[in-house]
């Protein structure tokens, strides 16, 4: 059986990060299977970091925008192998599919690119040196998530046409560990949490593949046990607890043993924050108090990393995100490396996680066409609308599973911006919306973001939602240049969902204008720093007049790397930071209003 659990090292278990510099080539022709790459070992390689996307490292272009199969291969040294353990390989992450090879076995694969790949590796690896082989690709089609085209050109090149405002970073993005647990292993484990005046009840459940006794034990910071229980599932109750809060974050330890006649078996500690999530009327309650939530839709995104992951990079985010007095971001559009979910347990930051289920409008611009309310269709003649409906449902399951018990996860978002006004769209996003909720154990609220053309008379979706996520663009997609006229329509779409879901929460998941860093202009103009801040200044004026507006997450917290066109400047500069991570002007107000909220 295959665990998922985030590697940890103790007395019990071992993981061993496989990161660093790998042997990588590109397989345009697909031919490395049938010529035995796997087998053989790689014809020729260069070298490519892991974490890390391909594309920026390179100097060519036609390197940097490779589409199609790619090969990552590295040594690995196992000491030595016990009986009563059990090795696994696991990937936080290959974009956007995989084959993976241990010695020239096939071991595992893995459909999505954001989500962890474990292979069970016992059968395939022996003491000493062991060859692993990894064939990725980054194709897109309209039953992958996220959603988009491949081009061949007349040279044969192929070119990834994502439906969606985000560059097709592929590679192997996260982490890599060798882990050995032992055998019959906890395997997995639910928490949730209710609180009543002066306690805490955590009702828990463990997996174990293996008999034996489970006993939990959860210790404050100190490390003094603050309840106790025995069982594969139980109650652990809580005097006078210190909460998880909204940015001033308490974690206790859960330690989870597997026991055998009295011998430990197994051991994985984890940290837990006691908290509730609810929606009740208009507001979001954390703890049973309303939380207006104030942050950013993020991308996992940085210069020549790409969407490789970085912590040093992500401290930096969360340090900006503090200074600007934010409290909460989205994982647009995509689950990120789990690392951030850690940090952001660490720090109090509330997360709306989401699947990658972007693109699911049929437009190679989808943006410009979304922003101005022109949706091109989408489920209706979708060429396998099952097999996408499998991998979104596949991704929902991996995220709940993977991000479960993490304090920081508020809300699961389904998808981002996809086309909802039609039957056909109800019955794909149905299921979706149900699974998430049977597979939470925290039932926490689920979501999805709607874009302009999903609006209060046309969306059939927003009643599946517990709160609804808007993403508007007046004064930039629409009347652009013109705060005034934008205002007065934002203000008219605004008085009509009032009148349609006036008990449900509204959040903006997205507003925002390109902006570029350098650019200065009085009076204004759109794309200069005086316009952003207009801009900005404009969306607050009408969030301040609806009560049910619960939340804003500004359009992006950073600059973020595009495909190219005549759209883009070198990227999406809706950025309220540059790509390296420096405020342009707007940023000022905007922390001038959160600090005060
Ligand atoms: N929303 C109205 C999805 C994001 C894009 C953003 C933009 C669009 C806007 C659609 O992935 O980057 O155009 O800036």
């Amino acid at each position: 059986m295959i665990s998922e659990l985030y590697p940890v090292n103790n007395e019990i278990r071992r993981a061993q990060l496989l990161d660093g510099l790998w042997r990588f080539r590109f397989d345009p022709r697909s031919e490395g299977e049938e010529a035995g790459w796997a087998q053989k070992g790689l014809p020729d390689p260069i070298s490519m970091p892991v974490p890390a996307s391909f594309a920026d490292v390179f100097t060519e272009a036609w390197q940097r925008d490779y589409c199609g199969d790619f090969w990552y291969e590295t040594d690995v040294y196992v000491q030595e192998i016990q009986q009563d353990q059990q090795l696994f390989i696991r990937f936080g992450s290959i974009t956007h599919r995989c084959r993976v090879f241990i010695n020239g076995q096939p071991a595992g694969e893995h459909e999505g690119g954001f989500l962890p790949v474990v292979v069970d590796a016992g059968a395939f690896l022996r003491q000493g040196r062991n060859r692993l082989t990894v064939l990725a690709n980054n194709e897109l089609n309209e039953t992958s998530i996220p959603c988009g085209a491949v081009r061949t050109k007349a040279d044969g090149r192929k070119q990834a046409q994502g439906y969606f405002d985000f560059f097709n970073y592929a590679g192997i993005h996260r982490s890599v560990w060798l882990m050995q647990i032992p055998a019959g292993a906890i395997r997995d484990y639910n928490t949730a949490c209710s609180l009543e005046a002066g306690k805490a009840e955590i009702s828990y459940e463990v997996e174990a593949e293996g008999d034996g006794e489970i006993l939990v034990q959860l210790s404050d910071r100190e490390g003094t046990p603050v309840a106790s229980g025995k069982g594969r599932q139980g109650i652990l109750h809580v005097e006078n607890p210190q909460l998880w809060q909204v940015r001033n974050a308490y974690l206790y330890t859960l330690t989870i043993l597997l026991q055998k006649n009295g011998r430990t078996i197994d051991h994985y500690d984890s940290p837990l924050g006691i908290r509730t999530v609810k929606v009740e009327g208009n507001h979001i309650l954390i703890n049973g108090q309303p939380v207006y939530l104030k942050g950013f839709g993020k991308h996992e995104d940085s210069e020549i990393l790409g969407r490789g992951f970085s912590f040093a990079v992500a401290k930096r985010d969360y340090e900006c995100m503090k200074w600007i007095g934010a409290n909460c971001f989205r994982t647009s559009h995509y689950p990120y490396a789990e690392e951030w979910y850690q940090m952001a347990d660490q720090e109090g930051f509330l997360i709306i996680d989401e699947v990658p289920g972007v693109g699911m409008m049929r437009s190679f611009a989808n943006f410009a066409a979304a922003g101005a309310g022109k949706s091109n269709g989408f489920f209706g003649d979708c060429p396998d609308v099952d097999l996408l409906q499998k991998n979104h449902m596949n991704a929902v399951e991996e995220v709940i599973r993977r991000d479960k018990n993490h304090p920081s996860v508020i809300a699961w978002s389904i998808f981002n911006e996809a086309e909802t006004t039609t039957q056909a769209a109800h019955d794909y996003f149905a299921p979706l919306f149900e699974a998430a909720r049977k597979l939470d154990p925290q039932h926490r609220p689920v979501t999805g973001v709607l874009e302009k053309t999903s609006s209060p008379e046309r969306c059939r979706c927003w009643p599946m939602m517990d709160f609804i996520c808007l993403n508007r663009y007046y004064g930039w997609y629409i009347s652009g240049g013109d705060l005034q006229e934008a205002k007065r329509q934002f203000k008219e779409e605004m008085d009509q969902w009032a009148e349609k879901a006036p008990q449900v929460p509204f959040v903006f998941t997205e507003f925002g204008t390109d902006t570029l860093d350098s650019l200065h202009k009085l009076p204004s103009v759109m794309w200069s720093q005086e316009y952003q801040q207009e801009y900005m200044e404009m969306n607050f004026s009408v969030f301040d007049e609806y009560p049910f507006i619960q939340g804003e997450l500004a359009w992006n917290f950073a600059d973020f790397q595009t495909g190219q066109g005549i759209m883009r400047v070198n990227g999406n500069k809706k950025g309220l930071f540059s790509r390296n991570r420096q405020p342009k002007e707007a940023a000022w107000a905007m922390k001038r209003r959160w600090e005060k909220q």
